[in-house]
């Protein structure tokens, strides 16, 4: 079933549909989470996901290494041979739980409808929102966080090449929606906190984006072990190889390339756009640093939750 969706031509569905179609959605607020209009709009949809017992959740605020978490966990899932993770693009192997789609394109939920167990869900909704079935069925969940300053750095450059989401307006305008949690999806506090709170009391591995380009063998072996799985380590180094920032910025079934400019504008900014830890230095002014600094204080005051802005 993947690779019939995997060899559908959706590029071209995509580029046939109405003039409008996509466009840049509103936001709505959904139980005080502001989410793009569409997915607001079929939010029942999306309560009402069924999981199953051995459904892997993989968890993060937008750009904190989701796509890279989707590669890892399926290299790891098929045991370190790489090859079968060029199946099919990302969002094919990996559903995206609340991503919507007009009609004749297939939603996430209905992506998840036609892919086999086990499946790996993507998602980047808060602990409150996640449906509750997959408490009930008491799936792994994978969460991935990264330090709030390179999420905001990276997730505006997205904004502006990711025509179906708000304009970001000017980078001064960003930082201050960003910590207000005015952008689709919410608070990035909120998010990273509110998982951090649960991760104890449900089957959750809390990983850092920082450790894993820290070391990344080091994290691979610990999301071996809580997925179940025993590579060895030639396997183990294949799939670090596999997983390299170069390695997926080169990955057609990785790297986005195969949605529309319509939807995904790579030429003004990649989706593999720098990968790095620590970026924030280059476009945050001293003055925007001052406030976003008080602003965490203030905000993760009292949390044993820490990040690093720098490795
Ligand atoms: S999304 O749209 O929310 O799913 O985006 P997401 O995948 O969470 O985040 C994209 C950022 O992750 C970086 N990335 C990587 N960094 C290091 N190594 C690898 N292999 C890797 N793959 C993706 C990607 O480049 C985006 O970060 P920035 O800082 O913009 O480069």
């Amino acid at each position: 079933m993947e690779q019939q969706l995997a060899n559908k031509d959706f590029a071209a569905v995509i580029n046939e549909l109405p003039e409008g179609t996509f466009q840049r959605f509103p936001l709505c607020s959904v139980h005080g989470v502001p989410l793009m209009k569409p997915i607001a709009d079929r939010w029942e949809d999306v309560e009402n996901v069924q999981a199953r017992p051995d459904d892997i959740l993989i968890v993060s605020y937008p750009k904190a290494g989701t796509t890279w978490m989707q590669e890892i966990v399926d290299a790891i899932m098929n045991d370190g041979e790489v090859e079968k993770t060029k199946r099919a693009p990302t969002h094919i192997r990996s559903p995206f739980l609340e991503m919507f789609a007009p009609p004749p394109l297939p939603s996430g939920i209905d992506v998840l409808n036609m892919t086999p167990s086990p499946r790996q869900i993507k998602t980047h909704l808060q602990f409150k929102l996640v449906p509750k079935s997959f408490r009930e069925q008491k799936c792994k969940t994978v969460y991935i966080a990264r330090n709030a300053k390179d999420t905001a750095v990276s997730y505006y450059f997205f904004d502006q090449m990711n025509k179906t989401q708000p304009d970001p307006g000017t980078w001064d305008q960003y930082v201050e929606k960003f910590i207000k949690g005015e952008v689709a999806w919410g608070s990035w506090f909120d998010h990273v906190i509110g998982w951090w709170n649960v991760k104890d009391k449900h089957d959750i591995l809390y990983v850092f984006y920082e450790d894993i380009k820290e070391d990344p063998k080091r994290e691979l072996r610990k999301l071996m072990e809580f997925l179940g799985k025993n590579l060895s380590e030639e396997a183990l180094d294949k799939v670090c190889h596999h997983i390299a920032f170069k390695a997926m910025k080169e990955n057609p079934m990785a790297n986005y390339s195969t949605i529309p400019d319509v939807i995904l504008d790579q030429s003004h900014s990649p989706f593999m756009r720098k990968g790095e830890v620590g970026d924030w230095k280059n476009h945050f002014t001293v003055l925007q640093n001052e406030m976003f600094d008080k602003e965490y204080e203030e905000r993760m005051k009292g949390m044993d939750l820490r990040f690093r802005t720098d490795i």
